[in-house]
């Protein structure tokens, strides 16, 4: 299996300590429910929020090596041949320094692609605590995308090319805002969703600076090929659609995640990304009593052989409820 996969991805039971020691193509081992301020090694990237599915899962990555790892400035990476993995987690003291704290990250994070090998940001997740609290433009999600926007636009009236992206919750009582991405050593192809108006171009009502991600990117490294899916949520146009219905918000969400992979294909013209055994879903869910059911309709919609893991976690619009992000190949 994986045969045609440049980043090798797969959830596996098992501790962290077991899985950095046991093989040289590991790049990362992402373990859940744990702060990310207790990353024990640099491939080792603790996410808060907490797994509500059994048995207790870590995601590991691996890529064709060898692997070198280390730490610049306050960003710890791992690097393969042709990619990188990289995670900076900076404790937020109070909640209005968010603002501060996220275009910081985003500093040390663009500092470090510059002089890397790997310098091309192909997907970047963001785990922020408490992201809905403050309101109107307060809000700590919108203010998460100032800091961004402060760190990523030298002129606000251009746009760089952007990666895929999730911005998800974590639980209030996380000091720390967790930042991390994987990178390569040529730029991918940004996909956007036509049946969503592209994020950097969200109106006014949504806050004072978009969010600034493509809805995906696609990876191609040895000849085949990876989409990277962005968090895709119940958003149709701009707006939410089915609030308060946290399985029609998923059946949305797998609408849109299809058609981002017409996209994709619309554009390579070969190959097409789908979720099968080689690839992995997340799935975001606001409200853990809402498990059994998101879990159902997804088994009801989605192919069984695609591993998929269940997080709590919080989506950035309070009434999205549930989110869905995913890394598949392309065949
Ligand atoms: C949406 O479609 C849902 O700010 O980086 C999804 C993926 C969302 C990434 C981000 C936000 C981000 O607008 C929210």
């Amino acid at each position: 299996m994986n045969g045609h996969m440049s980043l090798r991805v797969s959830y596996q039971e098992g501790s962290v300590g077991q899985w950095l020691g046991s093989a040289d193509d590991v790049l990362a081992v992402f373990e859940f429910g744990r702060s990310p301020l207790e990353s024990s090694d640099p491939r080792h990237v603790p996410v808060a929020l907490p797994q509500l599915d059994s048995p207790p899962l870590v995601e590991l990555w691996r890529c064709d090596g060898p692997i070198k790892s280390g730490t610049w400035d306050v960003l710890r990476f791992a690097q393969g041949d042709q990619l990188t993995m990289g995670h900076i987690a900076l404790d937020l003291g109070q909640p209005s320094s968010m603002r501060d704290v996220s275009r910081h990250a985003y500093d040390v994070l663009q500092s470090y692609l510059q002089q890397s090998p790997h310098p091309w940001p192909l997907k970047i997740w963001n785990y922020i605590p408490a992201i809905n609290q403050g309101s109107g433009d307060e809000e700590l999600y919108r203010q998460f995308c100032l800091g961004r926007a402060d760190a990523v636009l030298i002129d606000p009236g251009d746009l760089p090319p952007l990666p895929a992206a999730t911005a998800i919750g974590a639980p209030a009582s996380e000091p720390a805002l967790q930042i991390y991405f994987l990178s390569g050593a040529l730029p991918g192809l940004d996909v956007e969703n036509p049946r969503q108006v592209s994020a950097w171009r969200y109106p006014r009502q949504y806050g004072p600076r978009s969010p600034l991600f493509s809805r995906g990117t696609i990876l191609t490294l040895n000849g085949s090929r990876q989409f990277l899916i962005s968090g895709t949520a119940s958003v149709v146009g701009h707006q939410t659609h089915h609030e308060n219905k946290v399985a029609n918000q998923l059946s949305e969400s797998l609408r849109n995640v299809h058609s981002l992979f017409d996209e994709g294909h619309r554009l390579m013209g070969d190959a097409r990304a789908r979720l099968d055994g080689n690839g992995i879903l997340k799935v975001y869910i606001r409200n853990p009593e809402d498990y059994e059911l998101i879990r159902r309709t997804l088994e009801a919609e989605a192919p069984v052989d695609i591993p998929r893991i269940y997080l709590q976690g919080d989506i950035c619009r309070e009434n999205l409820l549930t989110e869905i992000d995913g890394i598949v190949a392309c065949a």
